[in-house]
């Protein structure tokens, strides 16, 4: 079976001006495409795993049968393709408040405020290419961190709730290196706080 991108609920404009239609395009049908064929490429030599869910194979990455090379393909573009379904699927032209969720973040982190300066400190201090994280850890806790390349959180057993992209591709035609004032604009695109 050879895997797809799930549509976009929405068109590339949309979420202008804080990501513009350009980058959103280009994100979505470039790269996020790249990793979704790179992830069936390597898929195709182990037709056994093919068929399942790539999240249930990233959660298991280091015992896939898989020679290392082959594993280090998936890891990158499966964690790709991955990472870029749930970063779609959490923003939006509109708020879709989650009560359940703010609630946890409010008791977790003390306010809305402080969790969004946490989290933005991890995305904007994460060196090079890579994700910041908000997770539910093995403990059911939520926490902040950031992840290098395409790393999903699945693989150390958690579950990922919100995330942000910041490899260069994600802001660079709007922000060029302000990825600190992407960061700040795209909390208005967050969906669920
Ligand atoms: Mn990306």
């Amino acid at each position: 079976m050879q895997h797809t991108l799930p549509s976009l609920a929405y068109s590339f404009d949309v979420l202008e001006p804080y990501l513009d239609a350009k980058t959103m395009e280009i994100h979505y049908l470039k790269h996020h495409q790249t990793y979704c064929d790179k992830m069936n490429e390597v898929l195709t030599k182990y037709p056994e795993l093919a068929n399942e869910n790539p999240e249930d194979l990233i959660k298991r990455i280091d015992v896939l049968p898989m020679d290392e090379k082959d594993k280090n393909v998936f890891r990158n573009f499966g964690g790709g393709f991955i990472n870029h379904n749930l970063y779609w699927s959490i923003m939006g032209p509109k708020k879709e408040i989650d009560k359940v969720l703010t609630e946890e973040i409010t008791k977790t982190f003390g306010s809305i405020e402080k969790f969004k300066k946490q989290f933005t400190a991890c995305a904007a201090s994460h060196f090079g290419s890579g994700w910041a994280w908000l997770v539910y850890n093995e403990k059911h806790e939520l926490e902040i961190y950031s992840l290098p390349n395409q790393d999903s959180p699945f693989s150390k057993g958690h579950t990922p709730i919100i995330t942000l992209d910041v490899w260069e591709h994600a802001y660079y035609l709007k922000y060029q290196n302000r990825r600190a004032e992407f960061i700040e604009n795209w909390w208005n695109v967050l969906k669920m706080i």
